[in-house]
């Protein structure tokens, strides 16, 4: 037999081989899973679910797939993670600060001067604490597949500059759905208001609210770099984005699939993580661009030590304030 005919004769075969193995592997299980991403379709977390589908769907033949949703279509951060807790939505992928109150472990990620550098959050997710973080979610319903980059968190507000926590007094700033992020605020002597991200820009304009915090990326996609010039570089949190999956939907994957979707989640995580730096470069110069005044010389150790006492508060002694303690000590 001739070279190429051996091999039609093969790939034949092989085909026939991969369709019994799906068909008694349950491919009548084929699926699209539905995700949740509250970010705008060329936000780099929705780049990144999409890199997710493609490969899911090349290295399950087209068995499965993600329907990514985002800009919100499927609701807010807190009611989606609820819906993808009952199994209601499939894939999420939120911050882990609105996660706080379902999964004690993704409130620490979030808690104010943690890491010390993009370098250390990155040692710490990338290394046995972030496996360990992520397997967490699982005694609470969710399968945690992968974490994203977002950067570092800072003021901005449509008053005045801030250096100094004692220039936030009275102002009204907009927090993530998370009774920690509100503790923290109080802390620096403003007053909190938890509002979902999509109502962020009407309430700066109405003046409900003086002020929020994001990153880069998220203070110019949104506008809100238009309505509140003032940005102060506090960088209190380095706040990870985390990609969850339904224990419903996890439930209905064999062994090979789960890892393949495990396996996927991870290199979109990487993806996204080299799209990542260059938007946050870009953000900051459409920021300046946009008229955004950046305030100088702010004093991250005082706000640093004005928020310390959030520890006490979220952090009980024994798990929680060992991982904390763990965290710091990785170099
Ligand atoms: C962004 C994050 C969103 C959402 C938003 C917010 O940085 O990507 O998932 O949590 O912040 O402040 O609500």
């Amino acid at each position: 037999m001739r070279a190429c005919a051996r091999g039609a004769v093969l790939a034949v075969l092989l085909s026939a081989v991969v369709l019994v193995s799906q068909v008694l592997g349950g491919a009548a299980q084929a699926r699209e899973f539905r995700a949740a991403d509250t970010q705008t379709a060329d936000y780099p977390t929705v780049q990144a679910l999409l890199t997710m589908d493609r490969l899911v769907r090349e290295r399950t033949g087209g068995r499965h797939s993600i329907k990514v949703f985002h800009s919100r279509q499927l609701g807010e951060e807190k009611e989606t993670i609820e819906q993808t807790r009952v199994g209601a939505i499939d894939i999420n992928r939120s911050s882990t600060a609105p996660f706080a109150s379902f999964v004690p472990e993704a409130g620490v990620l979030a808690l104010p001067y943690l890491f010390r550098s993009v370098e250390h959050l990155h040692k710490v997710l990338d290394g046995p604490i972030g496996d360990e973080i992520l397997a967490s979610f699982e005694a609470y319903g969710f399968v945690g597949l992968a974490f994203y980059d977002s950067g570092a968190r800072s003021f901005y507000n449509t008053v005045r500059p801030i250096r100094v926590p004692a220039d936030m007094a009275g102002l009204r700033i907009r927090v993530q759905q998370s009774d920690q992020m509100i503790a923290m605020i109080r802390l620096l002597g403003a007053e909190a208001i938890a509002l979902p991200y999509g109502q962020v820009t009407t309430g700066l304009s109405t003046g409900i609210v003086d002020g929020a915090e994001n990153n880069w990326p998220s203070y110019v996609s949104t506008d809100h770099v238009k309505l509140a010039r003032y940005h102060s570089a506090t960088e209190h949190t380095m706040t990870p984005e985390v990609l969850v999956m339904s224990a419903r939907a996890w439930a209905a994957l064999d062994a090979a699939d789960r890892q393949i979707f495990r396996q996927a989640a991870r290199e979109s995580a990487l993806y996204m993580r080299q799209q990542w730096f260059e938007w946050e470069g870009r953000s900051r110069a459409a920021a300046r661009g946009a008229g955004a005044v950046l305030t100088e010389g702010v004093d991250k150790k005082a706000f640093a030590d004005a928020v310390a006492p959030l520890y006490e508060q979220f952090v009980p002694p024994g798990r929680l304030r060992d991982l904390v303690e763990r965290i710091r000590m990785v170099e």
